[in-house]
């Protein structure tokens, strides 16, 4: 698997990281994340240009050094400089980074002052109330680093799918070619898709399992092995991420795929329904007596007790069996059933991209349009639109769509939900626009009750569309709104409104059992990457797999219809809206 280019980027921000909490010049610090920021918005992927010996394009920012460096990473994943950095500074300052709230200067701070590396030390230092003393912390912020770093260090914490997937494939990758190795699946939470994972299942099918297991503890992403044995190994990564890697034989594999897949509850559910049939189920097949009747393929193993496969995202103990037994399964939504992405953001706010390379990156994720959603004013941090440079940009839009074959930009804003329900923007500016998607993005913590008329009022509003990560949890920092999800859910049933699946890995909102309940209320779906540079629409990969959790099919999901399709409903939306506004009234 070739380095890519958001992989690139992340060593040039840690690079940057790393020499601003040393003090490094300025400059050089923006120079390294400049680069960072134009590697990780560049069209095309990089280290297969390079392996191919083609020589690196001309970008803004790059000179000879950088692009030496850049060449440097997509051959090893690492560049002599990071190696060096991580000689200097304690590796585990690094780490202090990901706690919410501290920047490098903050981390500076607290380790030339105070001595702390880690996020432990961090912790209790800040129990002791000495990071408040502090020049530029206050009581204030060590309250608030101070709750992060409790759910940060929280046993049984959860990680997103995406990080976790991503360490899981290249774990997978560097295993491929292993002698004797036939298959390597990362199976468990991952494999269904879950939108939170606690560790890693890796299931290894080979003869000789303890070449495989060598080689698998030598991996240089292995930390520490906390338990080994001869077809079996737990680890520690280096990233702080538990996995299992377990091996099993050709004969078996089907059963340790089902096995190892999960759920728990699922796995209960079918080991009840086969024993009902004087069967055993194991991870090592399906047993009549000593005799094995089946386990080389999943498919065989659910033959084995009277299903048709189950895929991986159903298999929760949700009425999955029951279904699978009436031949009711549902037809999934496929990534390839996504015709478009109705929440995009450009540089006209806090995206990476312009227009242009945005369309484009969307063309090359297969689809034929996109919504140009950015923020408006009120999400002052996000660099949000206000009307005037609102206008100046649909005029950019009209002139793109008059030029680019291929892929259709729409008009629209994620406009912000004010903490009465009001949008950010007059009507008449919203009235121009093919869609509106709206968003809380402040006044969190507002009273249940209230919370819940406000989304109310908002999607009330003639021109609201689709009401955008509807929880706003972020995972592993902040907590969904205290609202009725399910009254938020008929309220948009009741007024012809969507609601949106986030794909961003920190937030996969809607949750999969609310997609379900959506489902039932004919409430439609968009699922969004809500991308804020041309990598992202990566993210729709994992809306798709909590769709597919949630059992929603392509019909439930607005943005598997043609553009001719979705321009109806579009359309439909505002007249029905319209026309209630006249029966209540203005
Ligand atoms: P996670 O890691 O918390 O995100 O969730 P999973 O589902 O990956 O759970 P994990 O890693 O504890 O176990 C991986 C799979 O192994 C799990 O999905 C089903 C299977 N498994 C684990 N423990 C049991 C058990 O006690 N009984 C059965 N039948 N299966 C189990
Ligand atoms: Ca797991
Ligand atoms: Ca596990």
């Amino acid at each position: 698997m070739s380095v890519s280019n958001a992989a690139i980027a992340a060593v040039f921000e840690e690079i940057a990281d790393i020499l601003e909490i040393e003090g490094a010049n300025p400059y050089r610090v923006r120079a390294y994340r400049n680069a960072a920021r134009t590697v990780s918005a560049y069209g095309t992927e990089l280290a297969p240009l390079l392996a191919r010996g083609a020589t690196l394009p001309k970008m803004p920012g790059i000179g000879e050094d950088l692009a030496g460096k850049i060449a440097e990473i997509a051959a090893t994943g690492s560049c002599a400089l990071r190696e060096r950095l991580h000689r200097e500074v304690p590796a585990a300052i690094v780490s202090l980074l990901q706690v919410a709230g501290i920047g490098p200067k903050r981390v500076k701070l607290l380790y030339h002052d105070l001595g702390i590396e880690t996020p432990e030390q961090l912790l209790e230092a800040a129990r002791a109330g000495r990071v408040q003393r502090l020049h530029g912390f206050g009581a204030r912020t060590e309250a608030r680093l101070m709750e992060a770093l409790q759910r940060q260090l929280a046993p049984g914490r959860r990680y997103p799918l995406a990080d976790v997937a991503a360490q899981g494939e290249a774990l997978a990758a560097a295993l491929r070619g292993c002698r004797g190795l036939r298959s390597i699946t990362v199976c468990g939470s991952v494999r269904r898709m879950r939108d939170t994972v606690g560790d890693l299942d890796l299931l290894a099918v080979t003869r000789t399992p303890a070449t495989v297991m060598r080689r698998f503890l030598g991996l240089p992403a292995v930390g520490e092995v906390l338990t080994r044995g001869p077809t079996r190994a737990t680890v520690m990564l280096r990233s702080g991420l538990q996995a299992d890697l377990r091996a099993i034989a050709p004969e078996a594999e089907g059963a340790a795929l089902v096995y190892f897949t999960g759920s728990k509850a699922h796995n209960i559910a079918i080991r009840r329904r086969a024993q009902k049939r004087r069967l055993k189920i194991s991870e090592y097949g399906v047993f009549r007596g000593a005799r094995r009747i089946a386990g080389a393929t999943e498919a065989e193993v659910y033959a084995a007790i009277g299903l048709p496969p189950i895929p991986p995202e159903l298999r929760e103990d949700r009425g999955e069996i029951a279904a699978a037994a009436a031949d009711q399964l549902p037809r999934l939504i496929e990534r390839a059933d996504l015709r478009g992405d109705l929440h995009v953001h450009t540089i006209g706010s806090d995206g990476t991209a312009d227009l242009e390379a945005m369309a484009q990156a969307a063309r090359r994720a297969g689809l034929q349009y996109i919504a140009i959603t950015d923020h408006s004013r009120s999400t002052r941090v996000a660099h949000g639109l206000d009307e005037a440079r609102l206008l100046r940009q649909l005029d950019a839009i009209d002139a793109l769509n008059a030029r680019l074959d291929g892929v259709v930009l729409l008009k629209g804003i994620e406009v912000d939900i004010l903490a009465d329900g009001r949008l950010d923007l007059p009507d008449r500016v919203l009235g121009r626009l093919d869609i509106v998607v709206g968003a809380v993005h402040a006044h969190f913590d507002l009273p249940r009750r209230r919370q819940l008329l406000r989304l109310q009022r908002a999607l009330d509003h003639r021109h609201f569309h689709v009401l955008a990560h509807p929880s706003c949890r972020l995972i592993g920092t902040r907590e969904p709104l205290d609202v009725d999800i399910s009254a938020v859910i008929r309220s948009a049933a009741q007024r012809g409104c969507g609601l949106e699946l986030n794909a961003q890995p920190q937030r996969m909102d809607l949750l999969d059992t609310h997609c379900r309940e959506a489902q039932a209320q004919g409430v439609p779906i968009s699922i969004a990457s809500d991308a804020h540079g041309p990598r992202d629409f990566d993210w729709l990969h994992y809306g798709v797999g909590q769709a597919r959790r949630g059992w929603l099919r392509r019909e439930d999901v607005v943005n598997t219809r043609t553009l001719d399709e979705l321009r109806q409903w579009l359309g439909a939306r505002s007249s029905q809206a319209s026309s209630e506004h006249r029966r209540r009234g203005p």
